[in-house]
């Protein structure tokens, strides 16, 4: 993050955008998944950031079947954007078994990661894209996406350090976009 500028505000290295979908507001003449998926908000400052994390539900209250998408300004949270096609993601389930207490926290915590550029700092490229919540019965499914499935050494790193950042205790699969096998390419 950068200093105050001219007007008075914390302006971030990139923009993102939060986008949301759920189960309960599928538009009945939706004929892609994409149709469903409305944009939010954007922000390009620490300011902004707050005031959006004072006015959205925190996770704990979003309904089931809702996602939340926090994604870099120009890239949309879908497997055919450009800047995803090549990419995966880390997925962590956070269940009552392990973190889904601290849900909110947990949330919180991998935004501030994401908008300070703190979880790929120090790792060779720029990995990360955005990250999405699912709110599911007993679940909740974080996934933390990038743009190089090949890249498995930082990827491995990377994951380490959400891991880290994040505090919790689930386990992390890493699945790959393009792979229809649904298999974890790398664990953790
Ligand atoms: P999901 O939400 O990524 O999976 O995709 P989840 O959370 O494991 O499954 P859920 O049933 O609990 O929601 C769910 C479905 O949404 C997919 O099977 C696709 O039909 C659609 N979908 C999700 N994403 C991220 C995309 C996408 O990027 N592109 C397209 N075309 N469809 C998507």
């Amino acid at each position: 993050m950068s200093d105050v500028d001219t007007t008075g505000t914390h302006p971030l290295e990139n923009t993102w955008t939060l986008w949301y979908d759920s189960k309960r507001t599928v538009k009945p003449d939706a004929v892609s998944w994409e149709d469903n998926l409305q944009m939010v908000q954007m922000i390009a400052s620490v300011e902004e950031f707050w005031a959006m994390s004072n006015i959205i539900k925190k996770p704990s209250a979003l309904e089931l079947g809702a996602n939340y998408h926090f994604f870099k300004k120009g890239v949309k949270p879908m497997w055919e954007d450009e800047a995803n096609k090549a990419g995966g993601k880390w997925v962590i389930n956070l269940t009552a078994h392990t973190d889904l207490y601290n849900l909110d926290g947990v949330w919180e915590e991998l935004l501030m990661g994401i908008i300070g550029e703190y979880l790929d700092e120090g790792i060779d490229g720029n990995h990360i894209v955005g990250c999405v919540l699912g709110k599911r019965r007993n679940l909740a499914k974080l996934a933390v996406w990038t743009n190089d499935a090949t890249a498995v050494e930082q990827l491995k790193v990377l994951g380490a350090k959400i891991k880290s950042a994040l505090s919790v205790t689930a386990t992390m699969e890493y699945h790959v976009h393009a792979d229809e096998s649904h298999e974890a390419a790398i664990k953790l």
